[in-house]
């Protein structure tokens, strides 16, 4: 999975490497010129030597250049992140609210007409269309960062920021919480899908699937095991608001916020003994299923995609 800055596929992100690329190189020159005049006071004639005590010396490489060059980069480093500074002018194409929870994500995308579609732990994002990521926390800090994709943006109690991305090219990405956030903050990622936008919008507009009559039966067991009063299904008895939306959990391809690739057995682990998979995760084991009953559950979250 792609989760690195060095290969940037976003204006931001490509912003972002080009500034570290610069200051990286900047320093290294720097660095070396330091380690040459270093070695040249050591090793140097007596001219030399008395060239590099010279006053002038110390007033032109340690006074001047370090001003000239610190304040030449702020303005360059400005000049570069203009857009990311300056506030947006222009609405964006697009909005995704992202909720930071202790310790997953939930993502509610917003059509332009204003309809709402909760999902969780996945983040698709149309290409080439700027999209404004709206983002807020319940609980603590946490912080958004999906690398390959734009900078480090801090998710506040009370307060809310506003990220713009776009992107050049469809592929899967990975994000994670970048602010210690408690107990399994480790274990807080999420997959970022990068979709041409005839496609997304599909996608977000799409309905549900699943509930076909093999996975009747889990979704009766389901909906009486109080699975609902934690967690939505669009279409099922299930309204929950405290943990992930599920109604396409089967069509994610991890579960937990990164935690272990969707499959029905790992739907089945993670419903009898999250505890041991994620520890600390506020969803509690339900440990008494009948195995029958717990892989019924799971083969109809499979189905929901
Ligand atoms: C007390 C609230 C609560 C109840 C009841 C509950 N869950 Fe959860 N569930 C959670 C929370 C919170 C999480 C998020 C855990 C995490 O990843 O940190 C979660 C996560 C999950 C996930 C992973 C979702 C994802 O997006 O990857 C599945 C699947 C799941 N629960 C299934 C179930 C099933 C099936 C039941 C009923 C047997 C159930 N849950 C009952 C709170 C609950
Ligand atoms: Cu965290």
């Amino acid at each position: 999975m792609n989760q690195s800055v060095l290969e940037p596929n976003g204006a931001e992100a490509e912003r972002i490497a080009d500034l570290a690329l610069m200051l990286f190189g900047g320093a290294a020159i720097i660095f070396f010129g330091v380690m040459a005049l270093a070695a040249a006071s050591v090793w140097g004639g007596v001219s030399v030597r008395r060239a590099i005590a010279s006053e002038r010396m110390i007033v032109a490489a340690g006074i001047a250049f370090p001003v000239i060059t610190l304040t030449a980069l702020l303005f360059y480093s400005l000049w570069l992140m203009r857009a990311n500074i300056q506030g947006n002018a222009t609405p964006p194409a697009g909005r995704i609210e992202v909720a930071a929870e202790q310790w997953w994500w939930r993502i509610t995308y917003v059509e332009p007409d204003g309809r709402r579609i909760s999902e969780a732990n996945e983040l698709r994002l149309p290409v080439g269309r700027e999209v404004e990521l709206v983002l807020t926390s319940p609980d603590v800090i946490h912080s958004l960062w999906i690398p390959a994709i734009g900078g480090k943006l801090d998710m506040i109690p009370g307060r809310t920021n506003r990220m713009r991305v776009s992107i050049d090219g469809p592929g899967i990405y990975r994000g994670q919480c970048a602010e210690y956030c408690g107990g399994p903050h480790a274990l807080m990622a999420f997959d970022v899908i990068a979709l041409e936008a005839t496609e997304f919008d599909a996608w977000v507009r799409g309905d549900v699937a699943g509930g076909s009559t093999e996975t009747v039966r889990g979704r009766g067991i389901f909906e009486e095991s109080g699975c609902g009063s934690c967690h939505a299904v669009r279409g099922a008895n299930a309204s929950g608001l405290v943990g992930p939306d599920l109604s396409r959990v089967g069509g994610r391809r991890t579960i937990a916020a990164g935690t272990l690739p969707t499959s029905r057995e790992n739907l089945t682990r993670f419903i009898v003994d999250g505890q041991s998979i994620k520890p600390g995760n506020l969803m509690p084991p339900f440990g008494l299923f009948a195995a029958e009953d717990v892989d019924a559950i799971s083969a109809y979250l499979m189905s929901l995609q």
